[in-house]
């Protein structure tokens, strides 16, 4: 899978090289490619936004250098991920969905975001016709600075997802049984007792049929908490 995104942070990016996803860059399974919008800047203060049209607080990103910095990468069967808390909600069914992708853009905009002609240029006709596919995304309902580490949270949860990055593939089935993605039960490991706590005497039965019957009952309790 190849992963560009385009960003006025490409510090932001560092964690890529770290940990699972730095392994799975080094070993050929992610392409990553990280682009500074700022050098498709072109006047003397190489400004990346300008004031809304019809008036309001903040800035708005420029689609003329956002159209620069896109074209060279828009090629046939993409993706593009447009980050601003007014998308639809990231979930682990996207993160499934995202991971079978051949190509992912990540479109860092500040938060009061990108020209909105941007995703109507690329969603047209002529890039329909080129098999690219725009879709704006939130990682929840809270507002972040940028888009930056919501790409990162969403690159995090696909990139996990491809064959060859977990080290055991196993957990991958574990979480799909366990409520589309979510661990929801509590784990425990050595020393059996902590603090004088000591783990739920099921799990050191070897009864796994009555482990996984208490799993369960557990998830369900904690996410009827979470209601
Ligand atoms: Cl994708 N961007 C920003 N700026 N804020 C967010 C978000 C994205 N998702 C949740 N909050």
């Amino acid at each position: 899978m190849k992963i560009d995104a385009v960003t006025i942070f490409p510090e932001y990016f560092a964690p890529l090289k770290l940990s699972l996803l730095g392994k799975a860059s080094e070993s050929g399974i992610v392409d990553f490619h990280i682009h500074d919008l700022r050098h498709f800047a072109s006047n003397n203060h190489h400004s990346v936004d300008d004031t809304p049209y019809g008036g309001g607080a903040g800035m708005v990103m420029l689609p003329q250098i956002w159209g620069l910095a896109l074209d060279p990468i828009m090629v046939d069967d993409t993706d593009l991920i447009i980050l601003t808390p007014a998308g639809k909600r990231f979930d682990q069914a996207m993160a499934a969905k995202f991971s079978t992708a051949r190509h992912l853009i990540f479109a860092c905009g500040r938060y009061e975001g990108i020209d909105d002609r941007v995703r109507q240029y690329y969603s047209s006709e002529l890039f329909v016709g080129r098999n690219i596919r725009v879709h704006e995304v939130s990682i929840g309902d809270y507002v972040l600075s940028g888009g930056e580490v919501a790409s990162l949270v969403m690159i995090e949860a696909i990139t996990r997802l491809l064959p060859g990055v977990l080290g055991n593939p196993e957990s991958l089935n574990e979480e799909s049984h366990n409520h589309d993605g979510y661990l929801e039960y509590p784990n425990f490991t050595k020393p059996s007792i902590w603090r004088n706590i000591a783990v739920p005497e099921i799990l050191l039965s070897g009864n796994h049929a009555e482990i996984t019957k208490w799993r369960n009952e557990q998830a369900q309790r904690r996410a009827e908490k979470n209601l």
